[in-house]
């Protein structure tokens, strides 16, 4: 038979592109229900072409729920994951609540799709968007090569904070937009941001346009970033290696949608950039963009809106030994989101055929 889904947090920036994957893709589903939190109850909204109508979020919403796909905060999460697996339906959890949970499996489809099968507690986490938008890349040069070590800077897009950062972008750019001064005396920037949008929140600790912010998500110990520890956690848990050695950096930049990371990887062998190009060629999901001398490499605005993982600039270090630099581009609401949980879902699907 076809499984119910359930899409909760259908409403946010995720929830927008997860709708659309899920009308794009094989319909392996029977009935589909959109839920949100009671402020967006009752809207209505597209999926697989039909006008549904969004439900409130509800014990009794998952009766009869077989896959849930959650993308709401974590505290959202914490208290109603557990109500609906309990209610029986298996869920694909994209917050950080469960990742590292070692009862609940934390899922890349095209590096540990096994791991599916083994949720005890019947839920299924998938990885962060800063994380997802490498691991198709890294984990087919792991395969072969052994990784032994990971140093990344990311780039990541404001849409990452969701439909809030995508509009204090748009915002801060009308905001400077026309004014040819900006951007040469410290500080400039801010006073214009101030005296034009006033105290308009916003989800950055610095203006984002015409900038760059070292700082994406909550600060934990020692002055990490939380999105700095979980690419180093995910990466050891999603390629099975627990000591791997992570290093990373994460900045936030002026771009709506895509994420890019520079990544030093260090293997167990040597490994040559024909090699990484070989291997990364054959990899289904990722797309090698790799001619500099004809301008060919991968950028965010190139890519949006696509699902692949885009590889360019590979290079062999030249003073670490079995160690490649590269720059990798994801769109961060498709594969480092939507899609990732979605490819999880018809693991998940499969198993009603
Ligand atoms: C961000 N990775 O880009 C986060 C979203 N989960 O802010």
């Amino acid at each position: 038979r076809k499984p119910t889904l359930a899409l909760i947090g259908a409403t946010g920036a995720v929830g927008t592109v997860m709708r659309d994957i899920i009308s794009s893709r094989e319909d392996l589903y029977g009935e589909i229900k959109l839920v949100a939190s009671a402020r967006s109850a009752g809207k209505i909204l597209q999926v697989r072409g039909e006008d549904l109508v969004v439900q409130e979020l509800t014990p009794e919403v998952f009766d009869g729920v077989d896959i849930a796909i959650f993308d709401v905060p974590d505290e959202v999460s914490a208290t109603w994951v557990p109500i609906a697996a309990e209610r029986g339906a298996v869920v694909i959890d994209k917050s950080g609540t469960f990742r590292m949970n070692p009862e609940v499996p934390l899922v890349v489809p095209e590096v540990n799709p096994e791991a599916v099968r083994d949720r005890p507690l019947g839920i299924v986490s998938t990885p962060n968007c800063t994380t997802l938008s490498m691991m198709a890349a890294m984990g087919a040069l792991h395969e072969q090569y052994g990784l032994r070590e990971l140093v990344v800077a990311s780039y990541q897009a404001v849409s990452g904070a969701g439909v809030a950062g995508s509009a204090r972008l748009y915002d801060e750019v009308e905001a400077l937009a026309g004014d040819r001064t900006i951007g040469q005396t410290a500080g400039d920037v801010r006073k214009a941001l101030q005296n034009k949008l006033g105290d308009e929140e916003s989800p950055f600790p610095a203006p984002v346009a015409f900038n760059v912010v070292p700082w994406a998500g909550s600060l934990k110990d020692g002055g990490w970033a939380s999105e700095e520890i979980k690419l180093r956690n995910e990466s050891r848990k999603i390629l099975g290696i627990p000591d791997l050695r992570v290093s990373a950096t994460c900045v936030r930049v002026p771009v709506i949608t895509t994420h890019s990371l520079a990544v030093h990887a260090t293997f167990e062998r040597e490994i040559t950039v024909a090699d990484a190009h070989r291997i990364l060629e054959a990899a289904p999901t990722v797309v090698v963009m790799d001619d500099p001398e004809n301008g060919v490499f991968p950028t965010p605005a190139d890519v949006v809106g696509t699902d692949p993982t885009y590889v360019g600039r590979i290079r062999q270090a030249l003073d670490f030994p079995n160690a490649l630099d590269l720059f990798v581009c994801g769109d961060n609401l498709r594969k480092g989101a939507a899609l990732n949980a979605a490819e999880i879902a018809e693991l998940v699907a499969a198993e009603f055929a």
